[in-house]
């Protein structure tokens, strides 16, 4: 079994510096030798410098900000992951703001074209370029893969691959009223905070992979937001919303997914190590680390 680790140093999909030195922070805490204890063979190039990939000039598309640069950026990673999962391994992503994610989905479906997308998050980060009041790409990218986001000439490498029927999202407690609409519209399936306190942890993760992949028919892909967590979990991150997930339950969602055998990539997003004080970034980076295990096949005994 092998594993293929994107590090993403990148922010240009949101406001806050600092969000780019979250793959060298966790790479940095040992994730790597991490996952080779857990028989893992690990296959890292480094983290890439994508500032190389930054255009002279990035003026705002509509209400975009960055558009150009993120393009850019999300399109390597796309080659990144779709190289990895072709060669079978499976593809960790780590950021980096969210936007990234725009990549990292559309390489897994360009080499599993039916997978299903698991979204944990405090937000649905599904504005369209017209109904996004921040300009903040990471609020943007799933609108982007749904194909609902009208096409961009800035983007014009993005092709629509997903459809709302393999998408679920658990964690979800801060969502403009325009993304309400959209989930409503698109027949969405989705687990606020107040279905993870309604239901447990247990049934929601149970009937979020049952939606995106009926007995494990589907291969899935991961995308984990640090932000999901409560804050006073993972406290380093841009957009902290209180009222989260706790500690095992974050936890607790990676090891259902592993338990599905069906996993084939995952994003690990929004850890800002220049956040909080040193003790909330350590506290944040370790999680990290251990959703990371857990989603590989860490087990508690
Ligand atoms: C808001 C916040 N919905 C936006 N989104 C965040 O900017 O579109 N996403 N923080 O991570
Ligand atoms: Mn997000
Ligand atoms: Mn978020
Ligand atoms: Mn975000």
């Amino acid at each position: 079994k092998s594993i293929g680790v994107v590090g993403v140093p990148f922010s240009g999909g949101q406001p806050r510096a600092g969000v780019d030195q979250g793959p060298l922070k966790i790479i940095e805490f040992g994730l790597l030798e991490q996952l080779k204890e857990l028989e893992w063979q690990v296959k890292f190039d480094g983290h890439r410098d994508y500032n190389e990939l930054q255009p002279a000039a990035d003026p705002p598309v509509g209400k975009l900000l960055n558009a150009r640069f993120v393009s850019a950026v999300t399109e390597s990673v796309a080659s990144s992951v779709a190289a990895h999962l072709k060669e079978g391994s499976l593809a960790l992503t780590l950021g980096g703001d969210h936007s990234i994610a725009l990549g990292t989905v559309s390489g897994t479906m360009s080499v599993h074209p039916n997978a299903g997308l698991i979204w944990v998050d405090a937000h649905a980060d599904i504005n369209t370029p017209e109904s996004t009041e921040s300009g903040n790409i990471h609020g943007c990218p799933v609108s982007f893969l749904l194909g609902i986001a009208g096409q961009l000439k800035e983007f014009s490498w993005v092709k629509p691959c997903l459809t709302p029927d393999r998408l679920v999202y658990i964690g979800l407690r801060d969502v403009d009223a325009a993304e309400k609409k959209i989930l409503r519209e698109n027949g969405i399936k989705a687990f606020s905070m107040h279905e993870v306190d309604k239901y447990g942890i247990a049934k929601v993760v149970e009937m979020a992979i049952e939606h995106v992949s009926p007995n494990g028919s589907r291969p899935i892909h991961l995308s984990f937001d640090v932000d999901a967590l409560d804050p006073t979990v993972a406290p380093s991150t841009g957009t902290p919303v209180r009222g989260g997930l706790t500690f095992r339950e974050g936890h607790y969602i990676c090891e259902a997914i592993h338990e599905t055998g069906a996993l084939v990539a995952m994003d690990l997003m929004e850890v800002n190590p220049s956040l909080e004080d040193d003790q909330a970034v350590f506290q944040t980076v370790t999680i990290g680390c251990s959703l990371v295990r857990c989603a590989v096949g860490e087990t508690l005994l």
